[in-house]
This record gives structure tokens, sequence and C-alpha cells, in this order.
């Protein structure tokens, strides 16, 4: 077996609130579902693999531009954990495949001044969709870019081929259809926080609106 087949598991800590008990598990104000509703603004794009690409950039020593190959040549984790979008639902034990948000900044070398990540997704109309969110949340341990959900490589309405979970807060923090990772001095609200949402979208405090 090669090393990149050797997928550690992590567990978000959120999933083992309650010891299995999955009302504790499940932030104020949100209902559970089983199936996985597709949200976002815009339209799908239709990214292939062989075109793909994914710059990090920004206040860094080491900026990179990673294709196909060289990201899935990436050390491999996966991810246990929920997802809570702040339109209410909450699905419960997903499992995501992809490369740690941490090993690809830490791949870059950040500069001291570096204290926010820009997330910019290659979403229609206008292919300038971001979200943004400290420099210590995006590297949380169970955060990572996926490529596979439950099995399943990420089909294009879920943000394939490869999106950013960060299970930790509401599910507009992780740009599907990832294409920069840009590290920036100062916070810089994105697409929904400049609609209205919170800029930290913590959901077991509710940080669903900035106004
Ligand atoms: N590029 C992009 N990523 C996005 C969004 C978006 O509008 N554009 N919406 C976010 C929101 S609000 C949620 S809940 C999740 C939904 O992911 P899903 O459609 O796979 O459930 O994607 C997030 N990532
Ligand atoms: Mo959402």
């Amino acid at each position: 077996m090669s090393q990149s087949c050797i997928r550690p598991l992590i567990v978000s800590p959120d999933t083992l609130r309650g010891d299995g008990d999955q009302a504790a598990r499940t932030p104020p104000g949100q209902s559970l579902t089983s199936k996985w509703p597709v949200l976002h603004f815009g339209e799908v794009p239709d990214l292939q693999k062989r075109s793909w690409k994914l710059v990090i950039d920004g206040l860094c020593k080491n900026p990179l531009v990673l294709d196909w190959d060289s990201f899935m040549q990436l050390p491999q984790v996966e991810v246990a954990c929920d997802i809570h979008c702040v339109t209410r639902w909450s699905r419960l034990d997903n499992r995501f495949i992809g490369v740690s948000t941490r090993a690809i900044i830490d791949l870059v070398e950040p500069s001291s001044e570096a204290k926010y990540v820009i997330q910019h997704a290659d979403s229609d109309p206008d292919g300038k969709w971001t979200t943004n969110l400290p420099l210590h949340a995006f590297t949380s341990e169970d955060c990572l870019l996926a490529w596979s959900h439950d099995g399943s490589p990420l089909t294009p309405d879920h943000g394939g081929p490869v999106r950013t979970i960060v299970p930790q807060r509401y599910s507009w923090k992780g740009a599907k259809w990832i294409r920069r990772i840009e590290l920036a001095a100062e916070d810089r609200p994105g697409f929904w926080e400049l609609n209205g949402y919170h800029n930290e979208g913590n959901p077991w405090l509710e940080e669903r609106s900035g106004w």
C-alpha cells in the first residue's frame, strides 16, 4: 500500500458531543435531514479534473499552484463530521476524504502577518464568490479540502471536484468549487457575509445574521 492510501480518521469535536446522542449533536434551531440538500448561489460550474487548478497564495513564503495529480498525491485524511446549513438543516455523520487544510497551509509557509484566509470559488455568474475565516479556524484539525463524500467522488452540484469543509461553522464557510486560498492580513467579508450572514457563523451560538 502506498503511503497516500493510509488515511487517518479525524472525528470533528462537535460530532463527539453528547456521547452519540443525536439531539445533543444538533445545534439550536436546526432540524435533521438524512438527504443532502444542494444549496448555493448561481450556476453549477462544469470543472474538468484535467484542467483543474488550486492556487494557494497571498502572505506566504512559498505560494503554490496544484493541479489534480499533485493535489491527489498529497497525504489524504478522512473526516467524520456533521454539516449545518444556516437555512436550518443539519446532516449528521458525513465522511469526507481529502487534504487537510492545515497541511496545505503548512506547505506554503504563511508569513507572520497572515491572520485570515479568503477562499475563492469558481462559481458563476461572475466567479467572484468568496468566504472569509480567521486562519486558526480554517486550519482547525477537522477542516479539509474534500473530493469524496460517503465513499463517492463529490458531484458537481455538491462542489466537485474539490470543496472546503469547515465542520465547526455553518456550511457557507466552506467554498464549493474551491480554486484559490488567499492568505491575508485583514479580514474581508465574502458573498454570504456581505448579504447579511454573520462574520463567524458558529452554529452552537446561532451566529446566523450579521445585522
Ligand atoms: N461556491 C460556493 N460555495 C458555497 C455556497 C455558494 O453559494 N457558493 N454556499 C454555501 C452554503 S450556504 C452551504 S449550506 C453549502 C451547501 O453545500 P451543499 O450544496 O453541498 O449542501 O455550500 C456552501 N458553499
Ligand atoms: Mo447554507
